[in-house]
């Protein structure tokens, strides 16, 4: 499952599974009609908040409503298309969930400016591919799938010139191309498993902001999604 789960000790312990690398770190966040005035979300006393059942958002806001003593009205919705058609359809006063999905949310409203994103993040998301408990090498691809785009980012290899990347002299994208084999061969995939994701689906980066980004709908700065040496927290682990 590769979507916008949160990585949580009862999931990979009680429900047996594996949560492979962050592909982004996201944060609990409230989405409010503009017109309700509110600009914290420490002025929600006595919201009906939409929620979805099942998911960490449910305890997260009963969690910060207790912690901060406000009252709260969840207004609990069973599935996710239906969640903003309540929303907007004014069933409830704000929609809380991971931010990423808010702002998603607010990109299907007739008028997504008509709504904001308060500024308080109340709890940490670190999102992850997921696979079953059991099964090693499939854990081990998945997770060095997510550090293969980092690291094909931190090294300035792309989508457009990962084929002129395969002529470099630089050892470390040798071996992380496959020119110098081995990494294949140890995840028991082609040597040029790297070079084909690069190829097909492009580097973190190419994902991100064709995706997510500044310049689509959803509009999403990188912020902590950025790579360790460009102010983030991605840091992939050591190829070799
Ligand atoms: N990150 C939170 C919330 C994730 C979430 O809302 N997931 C599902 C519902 S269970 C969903 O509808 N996600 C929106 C989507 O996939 O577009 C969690 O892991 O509990």
């Amino acid at each position: 499952m590769c979507r916008n789960t949160t990585q949580t000790l009862t999931r990979e312990t009680v429900n047996g599974l594996n949560f492979a690398h962050v592909n982004y770190y996201d944060g609990q966040g409230f989405l409010v009609p503009k017109k309700l005035g509110v600009k914290s979300a420490k002025e929600l006393e006595g919201a009906t908040i939409c929620v979805l059942p099942g998911t960490t958002t449910e305890m997260n806001a009963a969690d910060f409503f207790r912690a901060n003593n406000m009252k709260w009205k969840p207004v609990v919705i069973e599935q996710t298309a239906e969640l903003s058609k309540a929303f907007f359809a004014g069933r409830c006063d704000c929609l809380t969930s991971d931010v990423s999905q808010l702002a998603a949310h607010r990109s299907v409203a007739l008028n997504p400016d008509d709504y904001i994103i308060l500024p308080e993040i109340i709890s940490k998301e670190p999102l992850c591919p997921v696979v079953r408990h059991g099964d090693d090498q499939w854990y081990d691809i998945v997770n060095w799938t997510v550090m293969a785009l980092l690291e094909a980012e931190e090294m300035g290899i792309n989508s457009g010139n990962v084929d002129g990347m395969l002529k470099s002299k630089d050892p470390k994208i040798m071996r992380f191309l496959g020119v110098t084999p081995g990494m294949g061969k140890a995840l028991g995939l082609d040597e040029k498993w790297a070079y084909n994701i690069v190829k097909q689906v492009g580097n973190y980066d190419e994902i991100f902001e064709s995706n997510v980004g500044k310049n689509t709908k959803l509009g999403l700065a990188r912020g902590l999604n950025a790579l360790w040496n460009q102010g983030g927290i991605m840091y992939p682990a050591a190829f070799r």
